[in-house]
């Protein structure tokens, strides 16, 4: 198989509400939807979740365009393809910039998926038709206006809880929420705001029977979240210092962490996803797919994974409509008895909603690779 085309299609999407973390306040999602075309004429589509400022990672949505236009895409050019998990490779060369990678390799096992006459779901091994679902709530300064949040997203049928956290914002929002949830799986998530000197606060947090505490130091501090694991009962979850399955080897070696959140896209792709996750299981700790605010496209894949029989843990993939008014897939994702149906069409198993893409789309680039 060989890659002949792509297309990137360069949205700016709003937030239905204003997304606030330690990192600072989120408004409007920007992305890029990529598509690539077979020399048989098969779609894949991929998603780029780079954020417009490098906070999250050091990639930013115009350095990821550039190193998918001018280093990745020429790599596959005229390259005859056999097997997904060759991107994996051939990027190797690449330092860094997951992200990027990340939208290209996911698009070429859309297409792959297709090929095979599967949808991506089975392709990947994935045995799960619904998918247990929990969400990601932004740091809230009224702690009753938290509380309304919190129980509509219960209502709707999430079956967890994570909670945003920063210094000054931590202790007292947890406590009041599990004042009023009293047995709901909840946890946090503090976006590597945190130093050692803090320890206080987790001791603390310690005492709310959080299901896991995400990311409280640095993004490289494998020792220090190792010296914090050794003194609470709380798993510590990795976040944003897993780049790689060497990375989850080293948090394993040194027990910084119980947890591991998969996010696709911080990974490279999801031949990396997937020997992370295979890793956590034969190791004991527990493998759960993240979220970076998907569209349809980013979303899919994300369930695809987290079909997977390792991921017994509820992910951030929430419904469609938590995010964006109108999604730019037909047939948006939605909850029903608190669990989002794995989509069992072709490839991901989703068809673009023309309309909508065209609504969003700012700006649109053919680009032929032979
Ligand atoms: O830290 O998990 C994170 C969103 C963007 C970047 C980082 C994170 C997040 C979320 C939201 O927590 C997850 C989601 O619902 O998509
Ligand atoms: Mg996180």
């Amino acid at each position: 198989m060989f890659i002949k085309q792509a297309t990137l299609y360069h949205l700016v999407m709003p937030l239905k509400e204003t997304f606030k973390t330690g990192y600072g306040v989120m408004k409007d999602k920007h992305l890029c939807i990529i598509k690539l075309v077979s020399n048989d004429g098969i779609e894949g589509y991929g998603e780029l979740d780079a954020f417009l400022n490098p906070w999250y990672t050091e990639e930013t949505t115009k350095t990821a365009i550039l190193i998918i236009k001018d280093h990745l895409l020429p790599m596959i050019k005229s390259v005859n393809l056999e097997n997904p998990t060759q991107i994996n490779q051939i990027f190797q060369v690449i330092r860094g910039n997951e992200m990027a990678k990340s939208a290209v390799e996911t698009a070429v096992w859309d297409v792959f998926a297709k090929i095979s006459g599967q949808p991506l779901t089975t392709y990947l091994g994935g045995e799960l038709s619904d998918i247990s679902v929990g969400v990601s709530v932004g740091i809230k300064e009224n702690s009753d206006e938290l509380v309304k949040v919190v129980r509509r997203y219960v209502s709707e049928g999430y079956s967890r809880v994570k909670l945003k956290i920063k210094p000054g914002f931590d202790v007292e929002q947890v406590d009041k929420i599990r004042r009023n949830f009293p047995n709901l799986s909840l946890m946090v998530d503090a976006n590597s705001s945190y130093r050692k000197s803090d320890i206080a606060v987790f001791k603390q947090l310690d005492q709310y029977s959080l299901a896991m505490i995400e990311q409280p130091f640095g993004v490289t501090d494998f020792v220090d979240h190792a010296w914090l694991q050794k003194q609470i009962q709380t798993p510590i979850c990795l976040d944003e210092n897993i780049r790689s399955l060497a990375d989850v080897r080293q948090a394993s070696e040194l027990n910084s962490a119980k947890a591991i959140n998969v996010k696709i896209a911080r990974v490279g792709g999801l031949t990396e996803a997937l020997k992370i996750a295979t890793f956590c299981s034969e190791n004991g700790m527990i493998a759960w797919c993240g979220g970076m605010f998907e569209a349809g496209i980013g979303r899919a894949h994300n369930i695809a994974l987290a079909s997977r029989a390792e991921f017994t843990f509820p992910g951030d993939i929430s419904a469609s409509n938590r995010y964006f008014e109108r999604d730019i897939i037909k047939g948006e994702f939605r909850i029903n008895n608190g669990k989002i149906t794995t989509p069992m069409g072709l490839g991901i198993g989703v068809e673009i909603d023309r309309e909508s893409l065209d609504f969003y789309c700012k700006r649109r680039e053919n680009i032929v690779l032979n």
